[in-house]
């Protein structure tokens, strides 16, 4: 069964992470979702990946604040796409979490999405569009979803828009 894999580096990640699980499950697109650190529990983290590759996950979502390292553990643990998702927080609100993220030797891609929670919700539409890549509805459903946030554009325009 495919799936997309979220791993938190702590459960201090999960109220914004909430939204990543939120849009999957909108989509009715399966997930796990389960709190393991590059720093705290790396065998764990090791051990998961090779789990979750065996059991058919596709993309995996890495979200980590601070020195962040959890995405670039898994990339360099997997073949598979890894997103990750920097967290606000810490003396820097984010900005270390961004960078460390971001800024991966070329050969281990992270695809680094943004602070907060635009980057959660934007990590499960990245994940989708991947397995969309194989899958025809969930292909149509993501067209369609375009519509209709181009719809509600429309329709807020129309409620206060002001033109000559
Ligand atoms: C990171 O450190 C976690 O991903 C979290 O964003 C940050 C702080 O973790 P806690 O001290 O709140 O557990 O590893």
């Amino acid at each position: 069964m495919d799936f997309v894999s979220i791993i938190m580096g702590s459960k201090s990640d999960y109220e914004v992470m909430k939204n990543c699980a939120d849009t999957l499950e909108k989509f009715d697109v399966k997930y796990e979702l389960i709190i393991s650190s590059a720093h705290r529990s790396p065998e764990r983290t090791k051990k998961y990946i090779k789990e979750a590759e065996q059991k058919g996950a596709k993309v995996f979502i890495a979200a980590a604040g601070m020195a962040a390292h959890l995405a670039g553990a898994l990339a360099a643990s997997t073949t598979k796409p890894v997103l990750g998702v920097p967290m606000k927080g810490g003396a820097m609100d984010g900005m270390d979490a961004m960078l460390s993220t971001v800024q991966m030797p070329a050969g281990m891609p992270v695809g680094t999405v943004a602070l907060g929670r635009s980057g959660a919700v934007n990590a499960a539409y990245l994940a989708m569009q991947i397995l969309a890549i194989n899958n025809k509805e969930l292909a149509i459903k993501l067209q369609e979803d375009r519509i209709i946030q181009a719809k509600k554009v429309e329709s807020d325009s129309a409620s206060i828009e002001v033109i000559l």
